[in-house]
């Protein structure tokens, strides 16, 4: 059954450069995602999987959390949700010999695409205290290791419990259940350094930290604009949502230092005129933005709305929805007609006609979308960015009405849902009374870690104990080298996972991995077959169902898995009935109905083949629960970030072939990369001005006030047509280059897309 795993670890010896495309998707697309599901997977199992992927009644792709159409078309899915279901359901496993002949030393030495390659984890293994080891345990034995150690501790609040988005709703309640009723509120999650920022603006401003549109506000829109993101590599089903809305008559704008190959043109795979012809254009106006630049934007077209308006009073800024549903108007407009054009230029390397072209495009338009991710919310004033574009929404009532609103995309496919769960460590009163009602304990009040606050309390020796349900944090945290020695200062560190990574390799004196089931797998308990839930980006929750079986017999779900490491902590200190949660998921289905709002009769309506959407204040009735209980106009001082001379400033992002820190393969074949991920992409005028060349060896550092030296050796140069100034290498790799007190204000999201850094050439510079 199992196909061998390369036994060679990767260089980039190989690596070669072309031509960047400025196309996505079309037949290579569809092809490179089956190529390799065919030949790994068998064909029976590749087409169970390939037809139930995003359908009605079948499973969600965890790829990512873009929503699925009404009208769902046979192959519902684009090829990153091909490959990561490939990835996730290959029977390729970890053989029981691996432990011995790998020792944790050993794999701290290996990339992340050698560790995701060697197949998927089939039974719990554990690193006792002293050795160099996992050994494989009995799930009972995991089970009590773990509970003893957390017994152990001195306060609850000395344990972290980490959580990334792939994690069901039924999964991330149990688990929130457990972590509060052990007595913490240390549940940090991969939300704290993906979309934190949106929460938080959106939840000051609209009284709620999601998108307040539905899919087919898609239909009805006239103008999209996206910021600072990529979708033809990180959401491709949201290309056919724009090719469509292109076709009703929308404008679509692209705000972006890189000129990302879907946004641009693309070629829609599900149509034989996507196939051999040109595409459709995408984007009518691409504006090239420097990084962190986007503020200044933002306020530069507010700004050019309110003087309109003010040379035709009336007109131009929706007054009624203003007076009726929003706070703050005046201030704003006070202080919007104080933007300096020319500090707006140099933040954001735009043009005056550039971004009157934007501003006269948000004026014509009645209904206008703004969606955005990453490239927004990774920067130190991303929470205030955001806050603008809700402001420019809401200066022309463009949030509560058909075709209009603010569209977080979200990353991970059930984060939004995880946090809807109590995901989250800052949950408000009202869902810990709930809780406590429901299940008869009291949950603690004070607020626990993020994930950066998570790694200074490891470093101060505050943490001892963490655990991680699924993820990969050590990778995925700024400043790897700090983040690697806080890990390995804890006492215990136990990863629920589906595939190695990193986090296996650099962990605390004792350390466990408990392998799972994945989305694909069909989870059978005492009950019988079992079907899990999530939430889209655009608050729709249905259900998920298992389609093969799982790879092997020994793996425990999520569910399973909190249960009985509950049951092992607990015991009976608190009455909760945890073995029937685990036999039956319509149990807990039933108690989060209890606790969480909009969540009535869910078993019935999450196993239904439509699912239900979750109520939504600003979306559904204009109804904003706010400090002031309006829609919040906000004032934000316009800061960008300045950039000394011989200096860039740095994104770290995603290649084509990537899930966050899992590698698919070394390509990034839309921005012309082929096997290798050592890259720097910079401006060809940069490299001018800094005497550097295309194919040079360069090593990249950190510019930043501390003594710590934070360097990423030996990356080749790309000359690429970024913006000026902004260069690009690849996450999770650059991470080593991230400070740890580089935070967003606010919502503490490291600052992943704007480090200053300095390139210098490698010593020894190999030949390009
Ligand atoms: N295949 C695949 N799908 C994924 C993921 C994956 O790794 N692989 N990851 C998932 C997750 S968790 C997430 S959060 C999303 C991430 O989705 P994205 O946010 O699209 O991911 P990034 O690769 O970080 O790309 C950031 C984009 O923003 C642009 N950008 C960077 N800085 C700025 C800026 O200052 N201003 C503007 N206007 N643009 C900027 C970059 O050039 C780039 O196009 O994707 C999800 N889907
Ligand atoms: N420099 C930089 N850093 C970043 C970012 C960036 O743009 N730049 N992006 C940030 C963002 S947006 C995010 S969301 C985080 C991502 O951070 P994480 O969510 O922590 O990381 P992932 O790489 O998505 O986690 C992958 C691992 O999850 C496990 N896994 C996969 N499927 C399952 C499952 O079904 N169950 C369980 N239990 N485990 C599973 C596998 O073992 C796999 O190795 O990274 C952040 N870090
Ligand atoms: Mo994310």
């Amino acid at each position: 059954m199992t196909e061998e795993p390369p036994v060679a670890d990767v260089t980039d010896a190989d690596l070669t450069v072309g031509e960047p495309k400025d196309w996505a998707a079309g037949v290579p697309g569809v092809l490179h995602s089956m190529g390799p599901a065919i030949q790994q997977l068998g064909v029976a199992r590749t087409l169970k999987l390939m037809t139930s992927l995003n359908q009605k009644g079948g499973f969600d792709c965890m790829s990512c959390a873009w929503p699925d159409p009404d009208h769902r078309k046979v192959a519902e899915f684009c090829e990153n949700g091909g490959k990561a279901v490939v990835w996730e359901a290959t029977p390729v496993l970890v053989p029981e010999t691996f432990w011995a002949e790998h020792s944790v030393t050993d794999l701290a030495e290996k990339t992340e695409y050698w560790l995701g390659m060697q197949g998927r984890l089939t039974e719990p293994v554990w690193k006792p205290k002293g050795s160099d080891h996992y050994e494989t345990v009995s799930w009972d034995r995991a089970f009590e290791i773990i509970a003893d150690k957390l017994r152990s501790l001195s306060s609850p609040d000395e344990a972290s419990f980490y959580t990334s988005g792939r994690t069901s709703n039924e999964a991330a309640f149990v688990y929130q259940l457990f972590v509060r009723a052990f007595g913490t509120n240390n549940l940090p999650d991969c939300s704290n350094m993906c979309h934190e920022s949106t929460s938080l603006a959106m939840a000051e401003t609209v009284g709620i930290g999601k998108s307040t549109i539905a899919y087919d506000d898609f239909e009805q829109t006239e103008l999209i604009i996206v910021m600072g993101q990529n979708p033809g590599t990180n959401h491709p089903r949201m290309l056919t949502a724009l090719e469509d809305a292109k076709k009703n008559g929308a404008e679509i704008v692209a705000v972006n230092p890189l000129p990302e190959a879907g946004l641009r043109r693309y070629k829609n795979p599900q149509k034989v005129r996507g196939v051999v012809g040109t595409g459709t254009q995408i984007a009518d106006q691409f504006l090239q933005i420097r990084l962190g630049g986007d503020m200044a934007l933002l306020q530069a077209v507010a700004k050019r709305v309110v003087l309109a308006e003010q040379a035709a009073p009336g007109t131009v800024v929706d007054h009624a929805f203003i007076a009726e549903h929003t706070s703050g108007y005046d201030a704003f407009v006070e202080h919007i007609l104080q933007v300096d054009d020319d500090e707006v230029v140099r933040a954001t390397g735009l043009t005056i006609d550039e971004i009157d072209e934007l501003a006269d495009r948000y004026l014509r338009s009645e209904r206008t979308i703004i969606t955005w991710a990453m490239g927004i919310t990774q920067h130190t004033k991303a929470v205030d960015t955001i806050k603008e574009i809700i402001n420019l929404l809401l200066l022309r009532g463009n949030i509560g009405r058909p075709g209009a609103g603010a569209s977080p995309i979200r990353g991970h496919s059930n984060v939004q849902g995880d946090r809807t769960m109590g995901i989250w460590e800052q949950m408000p009163d009202s869902f810990l009374d709930a809780l406590a009602a429901e299940f008869h304990f009291e949950p603690p009040r004070e607020h626990g870690v993020d994930a950066l606050k998570g790694i200074h309390a490891m470093r101060r020796g505050d943490i001892r104990f963490w655990m991680g349900m699924g993820g990969n944090l050590v990778a995925a945290i700024s400043d790897s080298q700090l983040a690697e020695q806080a890990f390995r200062g804890t006492e215990m560190t136990v990863q629920v996972s589906t595939k190695l990574n990193r986090s296996h390799a650099v962990v605390g004196e004792e350390a466990l991995i408990l392998p799972t089931m994945g989305r694909t797998e069909i989870d059978v308990q005492a009950s019988g077959p079992q079907f899990v839930s999530v939430e889209d980006t655009v608050c729709s929750v249905h259900g998920s169902h298992g389609q093969v079986p799982p790879v092997a017999p020994g793996l425990l779900s999520e569910v399973a898995i909190v249960c009985e490491l509950a049951k092992a902590t607990l015991g009976d200190r608190v009455a909760i009935d945890w073995q029937r949660m685990r036999d039956d998921y319509d149990v807990i289905r039933d108690h989060i109905s209890h606790v969480v709002p909009g969540f009535d009769d869910y078993s019935r309506r999450a196993g239904s083949k439509e699912g239900f959407v979750l109520p939504n204040g600003p979306r559904d009735s204009r109804t904003f629960a706010t400090a002031t209980g309006k829609a919040m106009i906000t004032v934000n001082e316009l800061e960008h970030v300045d950039r000394p001379a011989g200096t860039l400033l740095l994104q770290t992002l995603r290649s084509h072939d990537q899930y966050n820190t899992t590698i698919y393969s070394l390509n990034d074949r839309y921005r012309g990369i082929k096997k290798g991920r050592h890259v720097v992409f910079v401006n060809p005028d940069d490299l001018a001005e800094l005497g550097l060349e295309d194919g040079q060896h360069v090593d990249v550092t950190t510019v930043w006030d501390d003594d710590v030296e934070r360097v990423l050796r030996d990356q080749r140069i790309v000359a690429y047509p970024s913006a000026k100034g902004c260069a690009a290498a690849y996450f999770p790799e650059a991470n080593v280059l991230v400070p740890l007190d580089s935070a967003a204000k606010g919502s503490n999201t490291p600052v992943s897309k704007a480090v200053p850094v300095r390139l210098t050439p490698t010593a020894a510079t190999r030949s390009a």
